[in-house]
């Protein structure tokens, strides 16, 4: 069967209507073969606006739901979710390009956060606080806040999308959602299953859940509407620029999930065949097109090439390929031919700067030529400059040697990113500065795993220029919300706060 057979018959399974991915004007193109897998239609800009209008209309009543029934709502969406894994696990694989467990653990992700903000339904508390004033009582509550924009990147097409449409609809919002407009077709597929949640939930209101397939523009409209009063947007920290100070201008709120930079640190102590499995898995795997894939090593110069040895081993005998054609495969294709020509300037740009390079050319075995394979590439680094600083979306990893553990503490904090970071370590003094105010600068910082793979449980998002939003679990819900506080005068007289006296008579 073709690729576009395949997207064909797991589209037609879902439900989705040819119309919406065969006749359009946007090839959608997977990067596992290069072939186009589907044909959209764009939304239009007086289209956009209509599914405002019926978000808006959708939240005045959603908001009244009580909020466990609305619970209820993302828990049918997790039994569809669930009950297609395999298939919408596939269509990620087709139009993302990463291996078939990486396309099943996405739809796991969604099914967790689901899981998560079915229990959150009833549990969105608000403090009651003891007043100063005498038979005074003071609390809060958390309200629905209205329309929620979602803007996702191609690289986990769906499951960002979960994260915070399950917390937002549990929280009484309508979502508006804008996919990659390289990923289109998982984002059709999650319509359908959102609309067979709908319909065995029996009430709930049109318009509670949209897609609007497009461009840039389609972004840019959910960010400029008064309608809107989040928009959660995950992409680079250029985008994150454009978007940011738009919403700021109209006193938006913004949950930007932007670029990354992530390290680790491996010191003297560490286990090395956990810490080799760990590497490899956050900077080879999803072909280092995470936000949180591993990019920069700092390996303690006792350790160091014994270990650099064994990852040069490992990169070499890592199993490249479409993982639909063979099973045991780690590593899929870079997302397109940009994302290719992007990797082999900056590989260019290292070894003038004296990075010693290894692998990272294209990996001619795998025969679609309109298909971009590469080796994952090592760059052993004389110092952190360049396009260390950055963040290039390919399997690079960039290694760096230290001796002074203050001071790869230091180079770690020195870029501009803050998303993920993590430690390889059994000596609990330098675990423990690692986790403390004076160590990762990071939003996520961890102890013997990677920096990627995280769980929905913990609130997701990093600082400085990844843009401090918070995603998922922990009380990242509190940003879909508004808070209003209370103070409640149960007496008959009226004691001023701060002890303020203003008798009129
Ligand atoms: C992303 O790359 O934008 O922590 C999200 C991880 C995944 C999510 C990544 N759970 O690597």
């Amino acid at each position: 069967m073709t690729l576009s057979a395949g997207v064909d018959s797991i589209l037609q399974n879902l439900g989705v209507h040819r119309d919406r991915y065969r006749y359009g004007t946007r090839a959608v193109r997977s990067p596992l073969t290069g072939e186009t897998v589907g044909q959209v239609k764009d939304a239009d800009p007086a289209g956009v606006s209509d599914a405002i209008e019926q978000s808006e209309k959708a939240f005045i009543a959603w908001r009244s739901f009580p909020a466990p029934r609305r619970g209820e709502f993302v828990r049918l969406l997790g039994e569809e979710l669930r009950a297609t894994k395999t298939e919408l696990g596939r269509l990620v694989t087709i139009e993302t390009g990463k291996i078939l467990s990486e396309g099943h653990g996405e739809v796991q992700e969604m099914i967790d956060i689901c899981d998560f903000a079915v229990g959150l339904s009833r549990q969105l508390y608000g403090l009651t606080i003891a007043s100063e004033r005498p038979h005074h009582r003071m609390m809060e509550q958390w309200h629905p806040l209205g329309p929620v924009g979602i803007i996702t990147a191609f690289n986990f097409p769906v499951a960002v999308w979960s994260w915070n449409a399950a917390l937002a609809l549990v929280c009484g919002n309508p979502v508006i959602w804008k996919p990659s407009d390289k990923t289109p077709l998982t984002a059709l597929a999650v319509e359908a299953l959102v609309g067979r949640a709908a319909t065995r939930f029996g009430d709930a209101p049109a318009g509670l859940s949209t897609v609007l397939i497009g461009g840039r523009e389609i972004g840019e409209m959910l960010v400029d509407d008064a309608r809107v009063p989040l928009v959660s947007a995950t992409g680079s920290t250029a985008m994150g620029q454009l978007v940011g100070p738009r919403l700021a201008r109209r006193f938006a709120r913004a949950i930007l999930e932007l670029g990354g930079n992530n390290a680790s640190i491996v010191c003297p102590s560490a286990d090395l065949d956990l810490a080799l499995r760990a590497i490899c898995f956050a900077a080879v795997g999803t072909a280092g097109q995470r936000c949180t894939s591993l990019r920069r090593l700092f390996v303690h110069h006792s350790v160091h090439d014994s270990l650099v040895a064994r990852l040069k081993q490992a990169y070499a005998a890592v199993q490249i390929g479409n993982s639909l054609t063979n099973s045991g495969l780690l590593v899929g294709p870079l997302i397109d031919e940009a994302a290719f020509h992007r990797m082999q300037e900056t590989l260019a740009e290292a070894r003038k700067l004296g990075g010693q390079v290894v692998g990272g050319d294209r990996f001619e075995a795998v025969s679609y030529p309109a298909a971009y394979y590469v080796k994952p590439a090592l760059v052993e680094m004389p110092e952190q400059i360049g396009p260390v600083l950055r963040e290039t979306f390919a399997p690079i990893l960039y290694v760096m040697k230290f001796s002074d553990f203050d001071e790869a503490l230091a180079l770690h904090n020195e870029v501009r990113q803050g998303l993920s970071s993590s430690i390889f370590s059994t000596d609990i003094h330098e675990v423990e500065k690692f986790l403390s105010v004076v160590g990762s600068d990071c939003g996520i910082a961890n102890v013997n795993i990677g920096p990627s793979g995280a769980e929905i449980g913990g609130a997701f998002g990093g600082e400085k220029e990844t843009g401090g939003g918070r995603e998922a679990g922990s009380d990242a819900w509190k940003a879909y919300m508004r808070r209003v506080t209370s103070t409640i005068n149960f007496g008959n007289d009226l004691p001023l706060a701060q002890g303020v006296k203003f008798d009129i008579v």
